[in-house]
């Protein structure tokens, strides 16, 4: 009901609705209306009341809240439940946490600011607070360990076909789990999973957009290799459109994996959005460094290479350097 309350709120854009159109519209009575007016005001929300004039909610900022996001979500599955935090080490290990006592797929943890952020390899993730969108999706897919690539895959092309939407600039995947924009990194995916030898328990996949970051505030390393999707979009940036978009592109990929076993509507967005395919890789591992040419990617997800000796290889995870 407060939910459908927001609703009205919000859809009434900055204009004071009475307590009457309220009841009407949503078929509780005024007295009824009032106090869920109250509890959230007591949540937090910013609405304001004027005798005679009704409700109006204060404009609330970009802020990712659950309830805020809920509206007007498509999804079934991913995104039902939608725990926030305004401050949190990664959303990644509570996302886990919750995991292993048994929360539900497709429960999203998102934040305003993450303090310990990760990317892959004990590497950390700067995720500064309501400059980016900072979120962690839990999925229970039916699949063996060596499969839990083909997720990345599936989130990388969500994540490219949702932005797409909100900048006319080239959105590209660099794999396996970077989204680009203008050569620079606008998105990093880490897939992480709890399993036994021949079946994943649950994976948890963690997403980091910068969506408008103070570039002046980032450590050096990072500024020069960072770029904010904010930078090459027309309209102001709201982080909230972003996410549904990203939650609605992923449940339709994803679903249709669990449907299917395949991952091929994926791999045809990655190879189409490639900024890895037709270039000179490097494939480093723990002690070499070896050129090839990334020539394809493979249904289950992995990098098709040629070697300068003609030899054909798929790429399993690793570190590719365009
Ligand atoms: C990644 O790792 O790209 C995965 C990043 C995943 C972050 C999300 S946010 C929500 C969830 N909770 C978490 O704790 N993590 C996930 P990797 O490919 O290893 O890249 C890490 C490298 O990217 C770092 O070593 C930096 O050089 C660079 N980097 C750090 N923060 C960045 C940022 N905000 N934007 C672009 N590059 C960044």
């Amino acid at each position: 009901m407060r939910k459908r309350i927001l609703e009205v709120l919000i859809n009434s854009k900055d204009k004071f609705i009475s307590g009457e159109e309220l009841s009407k519209s949503i078929g509780v009575s005024r007295t009824a209306v009032w106090k869920h007016i109250k509890k959230l005001k007591e949540e937090g929300y910013k609405i304001e009341s004027v005798p005679k004039r009704g409700y109006m909610l204060i404009k609330e900022g970009d802020k990712l809240d659950s309830k805020l996001l809920s509206i007007d979500m498509k999804n079934k599955v991913i995104g039902k439940e939608i725990i926030h935090f305004d401050s949190i080490d990664s959303t990644s290990n509570h996302a886990k946490a919750i995991a292993l006592e048994g929360a539900e797929e497709g429960t999203v943890v998102i934040a305003e600011e993450q303090t310990k952020g990760r990317g892959r390899l004990g590497r950390s993730w700067v995720s500064p607070k309501g400059q980016g969108i900072w979120m962690s999706i839990i999925l229970r897919p039916d699949i063996i360990p060596t499969h839990a690539m083909k997720i990345t895959q599936i989130v990388a092309a969500a994540i490219t076909e949702a932005l797409r939407k909100f900048t006319k600039d080239d959105v590209l995947i660099k794999w396996p789990n970077d989204i680009v924009l203008h050569k620079k990194k606008v998105c990093g995916i880490l897939t992480e999973m709890s399993a036994e030898i021949d079946k994943v328990n649950f994976v948890i996949v963690g997403i980091g957009v910068n969506a408008n970051m103070d570039e002046t505030l980032l450590p050096e390393d990072v500024a020069d290799k960072a770029v904010s999707l904010a930078k090459y979009m027309d309209d102001d940036i709201s982080r909230k459109e972003i996410v549904k978009e990203i939650l609605y592109e992923f449940e339709k990929l994803y679903m249709d994996f669990i449907e299917s076993r395949s991952i091929e509507k994926s791999i045809d967005i990655c190879r189409q959005y490639s900024a890895t395919l037709n270039n000179t890789v490097r494939i480093i591992s723990r002690d070499s460094e070896v050129k090839a040419r990334a020539i394809d990617l493979s249904e289950e997800g992995e990098l098709v290479v040629e070697y300068e000796d003609g030899r054909v290889e798929k790429v399993f995870s690793g570190e590719v350097s365009v």
